[in-house]
Parts: structure tokens; C-alpha cells; sequence
């Protein structure tokens, strides 16, 4: 019998852009993922499911097996930090940007900086990377109206067409990381079902190309 393997998706752009690179590694989901309320999903392949959950979800699940694999977004991946699990392919999809952001004609203040963020882990190595004290602001969305209402100075948030930051008066100022949804592996996983995962890995990879 074909070794069991499971793979975490989140709903959203990542989800769109994934199914179509399955579908050339030859695995497509029986249901329509999108319209179902269902959170686990049988294959084309007898021995691959798929699971649904939240992109911030999704290394956790891989971190401690209950997914093989998974799809996640680089910044959700360095905000996790990425124990117990591999980045193996860069799947170079839902490209975006980490950028600080900001009002362009406003001069910074001279005392701590605040800065509003949904990643706090990759903000505060960025600022500690430059010398610089900031004091962190923890949101879970709509980073942008932080700046507006004056709860922050600055922002960090991605950026894809900047329209999210034009529309409310802010400008992007500095370039943090590239981003890019990249494929993740259980280490266990690929140590124990080794033969199933590469097999996959090799696949899918094949399929981003
Ligand atoms: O929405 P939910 O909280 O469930 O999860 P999520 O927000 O993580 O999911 P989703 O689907 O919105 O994003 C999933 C992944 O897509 C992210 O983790 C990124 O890796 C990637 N991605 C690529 C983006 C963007 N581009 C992007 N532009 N994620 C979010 N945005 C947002 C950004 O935060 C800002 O609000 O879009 C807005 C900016 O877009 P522009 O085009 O106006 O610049
Ligand atoms: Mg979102």
C-alpha cells in the first residue's frame, strides 16, 4: 500500500495559485475546495489529502507532523522561524514584498519609533539588525490605518501593487525581504516516508518550472 501523506493549503491566494501546480504534479482535490465547508479533502491520489486551515496555520501543523507537507507564504515561514521543518521548493507564487511604510512627508520622531506590525519576530530583527530601538505594536490586520489614527509612526506589512498603501495617504520607505509561498516538509517525514515525499517534492517542483 502507498505511504499516507498529507498536505496543509490555506484558503486565499495561496490555495488559487497551488491547485494548478497539483494539478500538474497529478493530484487534484475530489471536491471543489472553495466551496466546500469540509476542512479535509480526498485526492485524485488514493494515499494524499489535503487539509485546509489558516496560512499562519500551516507551519505550525507541519512543525509537528500532522501535515507532511505544507504551502505557506515566506513571511508567514520566518515569523513561524521554521522548527522541525524544511523549506524545499520555492514555489514563486503569491509574490509580495516586506516593506516599512510610512507617511513620505513626515519626519520620524525622536523618541522610540512605533512600529505597527502582524510580524513582530521578523520587525524586530530587522530594527535590532540596524541598531535601532522601536517599540512594537502587535495587529492582527489593517495595518495600515495604524500611521492614519496615529497609533503608530510606521508600519511593516507587504506590499504587492502599493494601491493598499496609497488609497490610505502612505508611501513604502524601506524593502525588508522578497516574499514567495515556498513548499515545506516535516522532518520527520522525510526521513521516515523519504521515498513518497522526494517523489512528490520532485514533482512539484518539476510543475513550477
Ligand atoms: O486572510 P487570513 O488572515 O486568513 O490569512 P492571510 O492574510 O495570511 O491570507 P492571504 O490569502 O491574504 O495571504 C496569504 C499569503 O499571500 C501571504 O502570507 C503572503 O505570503 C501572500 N501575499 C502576496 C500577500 C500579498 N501578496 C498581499 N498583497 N498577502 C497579503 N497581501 C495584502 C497586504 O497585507 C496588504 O494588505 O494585500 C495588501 C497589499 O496589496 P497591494 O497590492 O495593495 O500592495
Ligand atoms: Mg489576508
Amino acid at each position: 500500500m502507498a505511504t499516507e501523506l498529507t498536505i496543509a493549503l490555506a484558503k486565499g491566494r495561496i490555495l488559487d495559485e497551488t491547485l494548478p501546480l497539483l494539478a500538474r504534479a497529478g493530484i487534484e482535490p475530489v471536491d471543489d475546495l472553495n466551496s466546500s465547508r469540509k476542512l479535509v479533502f480526498a485526492t485524485s491520489q488514493a494515499n494524499i489529502k489535503l487539509v485546509l486551515i489558516r496560512s499562519a496555520d500551516v507551519p505550525t501543523y507541519v512543525q509537528y507532523g500532522a501535515a507532511d507537507m505544507g504551502v505557506a507564504g515566506k513571511d508567514v515561514l520566518a515569523e513561524h522561524g521554521g522548527e522541525g521543518l524544511y523549506e524545499r521548493v520555492d514555489l514563486k507564487i503569491a509574490p509580495c514584498r516586506m516593506m516599512t511604510a510610512g507617511f513620505a512627508d513626515r519626519p520620524m520622531p525622536r523618541t522610540r519609533l512605533k512600529v505597527a506590525t502582524k510580524y513582530p519576530r521578523i520587525t524586530r530583527q530587522f530594527f535590532l539588525e540596524q541598531g535601532r530601538q522601536v517599540e512594537l505594536i502587535k495587529l492582527y490586520g489593517s495595518m495600515e490605518l495604524a500611521p492614519v489614527v496615529g497609533l503608530a509612526d510606521i508600519i511593516v506589512d507587504l506590499v504587492d501593487t502599493g494601491n493598499t498603501l496609497k488609497a490610505n495617504g502612505l508611501t513604502p520607505l524601506e524593502h525588508i525581504m522578497d516574499i514567495s509561498s515556498r513548499l515545506i516538509v516535516n522532518r520527520a517525514s522525510l526521513k521516515m516516508k523519504n521515498q513518497p515525499v522526494k517523489e512528490l517534492v520532485g514533482k512539484i517542483e518539476k510543475a513550477v518550472k
